[in-house]
């Protein structure tokens, strides 16, 4: 498998991390996001969305994040990370889906007003942090109430929903995400998400750099 990526990326922190816990092997292509690599023809004729990351496995291509961690952990068999019962798997699988269509687009506003902006030489928008608050709080509380009731999303061991949900707050204390009202979700990503080794391989700090600064 090709994985079509910048490691820097929400999304591709989300498809590296989750592929090092399904143990699947492959082999990273970069794509430098900061230079628009996910812009140039040769990428686009593998993902025409002009985003990344994207799979690439014999004749099948694949984007969207979350699709690649489901087709790697089937391929590799890996029942723990993506269990195969049926009720399990139709949580994850909502999980999954609801983290593509509502958290990582509310967590994408801190990463871009308190991140992006900043490092380019602007500054936040309080009025578009304002704006997004009281929908990050009404998601955040849904996640924390998931969190109250068990150790990880789906139960009592990491699958490739904690990484998809986690990866959107992968730089949660940069991003400045409000979690103080959250205790549970805290938890989970302070003491669950960030002590696993697939998450300390992956590690993003702040300045969207792999290296830890000294
Ligand atoms: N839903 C897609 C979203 C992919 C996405 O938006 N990727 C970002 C990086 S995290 C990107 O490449 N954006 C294009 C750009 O900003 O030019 C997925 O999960 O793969």
């Amino acid at each position: 498998m090709k994985i079509y990526a910048d490691p820097i990326t929400v999304n591709c922190r989300k498809v590296l991390a989750g592929l090092d816990l399904i143990g699947a092997p492959f082999e990273l292509e970069h794509v430098d996001y900061f230079k628009g690599e996910q812009k140039s023809p040769a990428y686009l004729a593998i993902n025409p969305n002009a985003s990344i990351p994207a799979l690439v496995d014999d004749d099948l291509v694949l984007w969207e994040s979350n699709a690649i961690l489901q087709y790697a952990a089937d391929k590799a068999g890996n029942q723990s990370a993506y269990p195969t019962n049926l009720k399990i798997r139709a949580d994850i699988n909502r999980w999954l889906l609801w983290e593509s269509s509502s958290w990582f687009p509310s967590t994408y506003v801190y990463l871009v007003e308190n991140c992006v902006k900043p490092l380019l030489g602007g500054a936040a928008d309080p009025a578009v942090l304002e704006a997004q608050q009281a929908q990050f709080h009404k998601l955040a509380s849904i996640l924390d109430g998931r969190l109250k009731e068990s150790r990880w999303i789906a139960g009592d061991h990491p699958t490739i929903a904690d990484i998809a949900l986690a990866s959107p707050m992968h730089l949660h204390a940069w991003q400045q995400l409000p979690l103080g009202e959250h205790p549970n979700l805290v938890r989970w990503m302070t003491q669950e998400v960030e002590a696993l080794p697939c998450w300390k391989a992956t590690m993003v700090y702040e300045g969207f750099t792999v290296n830890k600064p000294v």
